[in-house]
């Protein structure tokens, strides 16, 4: 079956199809990662004397009234003027969330990626007393009183025990650094205090640096950083976040979306790593993506499962900035891992589980459930790149009908789109695009229409011109409005980020006029959203993205919430659907791009496949992780995106993808022409049935969304 295997992948797909690895960073081509890194290498090189910088001062703690939580101050011995704070809470469901940030620095570290995955500000518990003894504070909870928090003070270190026993352990390995704000300037004083030239000052911190054995010798990338063509400016300086979190008795570990890897988390460091990188969060265009790597991928939810036997807990790092992870099994028992954020505050909330179930619960509380998909959702989803005319799409379901494949959803690529002015249809193939849909709905179909978020930047594109009237796009650092190139050329992109912008595009999806405003007239309430390219995906951008340094509202720099970026379209895209019925009807939206908390406004699709066996089975385990971390509505293209499968590959596509959540057939449009109907026998009576049978189980699917 092997060689078979190898012998249809080589006949599917031309080998050259590969992600093109050179347009996306490694771990040591990105200088926070590098130096998060290399600080775990001190910390290995130097076990005896290796101790944590970061401690209370217990004299600060201060229990709130309630009694649910502390606020203390946290010093680091190597910056003794700078000041963080503590703050540690228990939720009433007995999450514990544990917030440090800089106190009075010279800027702030964004400090929003919380507000934006989380439904609603989380009640603390009442149940909840802390103790304060020398060397730490703790506070024992739950309906058996079994779980304890224990927060010790020198060097910090925060435990979570169940039954006496540790579960999840914070800072045991001593690799927490925030590094604080500071300016060139103070840093060269600093250093030629210490006895340094100023010459070598504003680059080598010296190795008799107090400093050195933590920090490194060097300012590694921390006033600007050079990466293929671009230059990225970082006004801000050095700000990354790094932080080990470790389950001394959980031997695997789940979850982290999205990458093309197995379900349990391999290692990344240590004598023998199965993967040389650690697993990277970082929302990028990767088409053509490896089938086993821990590169980033499209989307990015900062969720952690650790498991054993007896017992699941769990990690969110509510970050909105670029993170590598690095994984390790010091014993087939126990897991380590090492969290490197490039900006952000320290932001964990623990999961105390203690089953699996406790967990999906605990986070369904914390970030909201899936949405519960309109029936029909369920069903099955025709699409490719593209449907070239409204009377391709009618021939197409009229093949439905004739060869009786069952089908619910009629999909448009950007093709149906004049210049990719999505929303605006090109005439010539595309003449009556209300007719069209009326007559997929005349058979209680949907039709969905991909809207991306690159606007043309032309006056005579009413999306834009509103957009950029009013402000609503993305600046640059110079605060210009940011140009980037995409499908619709010269394109600019929403910030929306900026509340002010969510009206604006809500109402775009409006199918009624809107005297003086543009509206959707030409489309029906039938008429469903595809967003892609919300990463955000831009040509000519660095790793085929936005600058880092360009500006959102509030002043934030891309870099901060760039994995959040995505949601928040989905997210207006789906209230702008929900909107425009009066009773609302579920939306229907998929998303490319993903973050904590995007399960609440549709379904995901893995992107940009290759049609080999490896990516069939990888996106089984893509989905299912997706899963894990509360994104039920997920699935892969049925077919893959890239080649043209043999006829068994695609009839075993349809029967893997009738068993994953959304179920859509999708090709590239170098493809060939493959809707089940153009089979021939056995195969087009085997999807047939194969369609039939998920069919036949859609009460199971609807009520298993009704259960998450
Ligand atoms: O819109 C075209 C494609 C789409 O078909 C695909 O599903 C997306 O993942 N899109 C990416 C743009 C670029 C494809 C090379």
């Amino acid at each position: 079956m092997r060689v078979l295997n190898t012998v249809l992948l080589l006949v599917a797909v031309p080998t050259a199809l590969a992600v093109k690895t050179q347009d996306f960073k490694t771990c040591s081509q990105a200088g926070f990662c590098r130096r998060g890194r290399a600080l775990a290498a001190r910390a290995q090189e130097n076990p005896a004397s290796w101790t944590s910088p970061y401690s209370v001062d217990a004299g600060s703690l201060a229990i709130s009234a309630d009694q649910a939580s502390f606020t203390a101050a946290v010093k680091s011995s190597l910056y003794p003027q700078i000041k963080f704070g503590l703050d540690v809470r228990v939720h009433d469901d007995g999450i514990v969330r544990v917030r440090m940030d800089e106190v009075d620095g010279l800027r702030k570290h964004y400090d929003e990626a919380a507000s934006w995955a989380l439904i609603a500000d989380p009640t603390v518990s009442k149940n909840v007393k802390w103790t304060i003894g020398k060397k730490e504070v703790r506070a024992k909870y739950g309906p058996k009183k079994d779980v304890e928090i224990v927060v010790a003070f020198e060097p910090l270190k925060v435990t979570l025990f169940r039954g006496g026993k540790e579960q999840i352990v914070i800072n045991g390995r001593g690799l927490l650094h925030m590094e604080h704000f500071r300016t060139k300037a103070a840093e060269q004083a600093q250093t030629t205090e210490e006895g340094l030239n100023t010459e070598d000052a504003q680059t080598v911190l010296s190795t008799n640096n107090p400093r050195a054995w933590f920090e490194g010798d060097t300012e590694d990338a921390y006033w600007e950083e050079q990466w293929s063509s671009w230059t990225d400016s970082k006004p801000k300086g050095p700000e990354s976040l790094s932080l080990d979190i470790t389950f001394p008795n959980h031997g695997h570990v789940y979850g982290i979306p999205q990458h093309a890897s197995t379900l349990s988390l391999r290692t990344t460091t240590g004598e023998s790593p199965y993967y040389t990188d650690p697993y990277r969060l970082y929302n990028a265009d990767t088409f053509e993506y490896l089938a086993d790597s821990t590169m980033s991928l499209y989307g990015s939810i900062p969720l952690m499962h650790a498991h054993s036997a007896d017992s699941t807990v769990a990690v969110f790092n509510a970050i909105g900035s670029e993170t590598w992870i690095d994984v390790s099994h010091p014993t087939d028992k126990s897991t380590e891992t090492h969290w490197i954020s490039e900006s952000g505050i320290l932001d964990i909330f623990i999961l105390p589980g203690p089953k699996p179930e406790d967990i999906f619960e605990q986070w369904a509380r914390l970030t909201g459930a899936s949405v519960l998909p309109a029936e029909w959702s369920l069903g099955y989803h025709q699409c490719r790149w593209n449907y070239v005319s409204s009377d391709d799409v009618r021939q197409v379901q009229k093949r439905f009908d004739e060869e009786d494949i069952p089908v619910d959803v009629f999909w448009l690529d950007i093709e149906y789109a004049e210049e990719h002015k999505y929303f605006m249809w090109d005439e010539k193939s595309f003449p009556d695009p209300v007719e069209m849909a009326n007559d997929v709905s005349a058979n209680a179909r949907k039709t969905v229409a991909i809207i991306d978020p690159h606007l043309k930047r032309v006056s005579t594109f009413p999306v834009y011109q509103e957009a950029h009237e009013n402000g609503y796009l993305v600046k640059t650092k110079d605060s210009n409005e940011y140009e980037g190139w995409c499908w619709s050329g010269n394109s600019a992109w929403p910030d929306f980020f900026n509340p002010a912008s969510w009206e604006w595009w809500h109402q775009l999806f409006k199918t009624e006029k809107i005297e003086g405003k543009f509206t959707w007239v030409d489309s029906t309430k039938d008429v469903h959203i595809w967003n892609d390219m919300n990463e955000p995906a831009i040509f000519n951008g660095p790793e085929i993205s936005m600058p880092r340094d360009n500006i959102h509202h509030g002043g934030w720099e891309h870099r901060d919430l760039h994995n959040i970026n995505g949601m928040l379209f989905s997210n207006q895209t789906y209230q702008g659907v929900l909107k425009r019925t009066n009773p609302a009807e579920r939306p229907f939206v998929l998303t490319r791009s993903f973050y904590a908390g995007s399960q609440r406004f549709g379904a995901m699709w893995t992107g940009d496949n290759l049609g080999t066996w490896e990516h069939m089975a990888v996106g089984i385990k893509m989905v299912l992780t997706n899963s894990i971390a509360g994104f039920a509505f997920s699935g892969s293209d049925v077919g893959g995106f890239f080649g043209n499968p043999e006829p068994e590959m695609l009839t075993r596509w349809y029967q893997v993808g009738i068993f994953s959540p959304f179920l859509r057939a999708h090709a590239h449009i170098d493809t060939k022409r493959r809707e089940p109907y153009l089979l021939d026998e056995p195969y087009k009576s085997i999807i047939r049935d194969t369609l039939r049978l998920r069919y036949a189980m859609l009460p199971v699917w609807y009520t298993a969304f009704r259960e998450a």
